[in-house]
């Protein structure tokens, strides 16, 4: 049996302070409409694929803080895309920054939507492993302030039935967590996206670590994910140099093998594609990974999960 899944892993290349959602919008679309021209049915793209990367440093005017979140999903230039994938029929995950809540109690989450082919929203990931800081550094070239724009998601780790099996979404910084992939997998994922930003350089914790130590640690915990968990992982970048910050490419599309069966080459807009055989979970799944039948919580002491 297959259940192919052609997806298309959508690299962005920087995206300056300045440009618009207009301008992104484009870009995205401008993508889809390749995808949908090789004849894929998912597209995913990175992590806060909306806006530059804002937590690289302080943002100290009111409003142009609030500009970089999205209160609805979609809402205002972004419909363009669900309409263009709608008339596609063309499903894509998208990161973007979500405001929550009410006016007197706003909430901050890094987000990620599901969309179906119909243009739909299937489901909402907020990232939970949220890495940096919540108080400026001065001492460092630039910021990573995840912890001052954003509170931890509250959705746990979902899953979906869509594209004729069962997905799950991470972002960034969860993908360094082996807890990401065995939630979604405890559940069934069979493809998990996950949208990143990452410089090549931390200015913070990991300081000493080499662009090329860097590289590795990116594709050893998406390929220890999958292949652990018997699940695909598409692991999308955001790429080149924003706003004085190189960014990682990289981005990648892991089978359930551990083996990286697609990747990009630029550090542009940029797609990789892949057939993924959802069907290929299976003999991982059913055999080394049957998580019900190898797993032993019950004797791993004071780390029993509590699922
Ligand atoms: N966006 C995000 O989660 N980035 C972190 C790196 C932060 S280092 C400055 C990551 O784990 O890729």
């Amino acid at each position: 049996m297959t259940r192919i899944v052609r997806v298309a892993a959508a690299q962005l290349g920087p995206i300056a302070r300045l440009e618009n959602r207009e301008q992104v919008v484009t870009r995205l679309i401008a993508l889809l409409r390749q995808a949908a021209a090789d004849g894929c049915d998912l597209v995913v793209y990175p992590e806060m694929a909306l806006t530059t990367f804002f937590p690289h440093w302080e943002v100290t005017d009111p409003v142009e803080l609030e500009s970089y979140y999205e209160k609805a999903m979609p809402e205002g230039a972004v419909t363009r895309l669900f309409e263009e994938a709608a008339r596609l029929k063309i499903g894509f995950s998208l990161g973007y920054a979500e405001l929550a809540g009410t006016a007197d109690t706003p909430r901050h989450f890094n987000s990620s939507v599901l969309v179906g082919k119909d243009g739909r929203v299937i489901g909402k990931y907020r990232k939970i492993h949220l890495p940096g800081y919540a108080e400026i550094h001065p001492e460092h070239p630039f910021q990573n302030l995840e912890k001052m724009y954003f509170e931890v998601g509250d959705l746990g780790f979902p899953v979906f039935d869509a594209f004729g099996g069962t997905l799950g979404m991470c972002i960034c910084n969860d993908r360094r967590w082996p807890e990401t992939y065995r939630l979604l997998a405890l559940q069934g994922a069979e493809l998990i996206t996950l949208g990143y930003n990452t410089p090549l350089h931390n200015p913070g914790q990991d300081t000493g670590q080499s662009p090329e130590q860097r590289r590795f640690h990116n594709h050893l915990c998406m390929q220890a994910g999958a292949y652990q968990n018997s699940s695909w992982v598409v692991g999308v970048a955001k790429a080149g140099i924003e706003e004085g910050c190189e960014m990682m490419a990289g981005t990648c599309i892991v089978a359930p093998t551990g083996e990286i069966v697609a990747e990009t080459k630029t550090l542009g807009d940029e797609l990789a594609v892949a057939d993924c055989d959802l069907d290929a979970c299976i003999p991982g799944k059913r055999g080394e990974f049957d998580l019900a039948l190898n797993r032993r919580p019950e004797h791993y002491g004071l780390l029993v999960e509590a699922s």
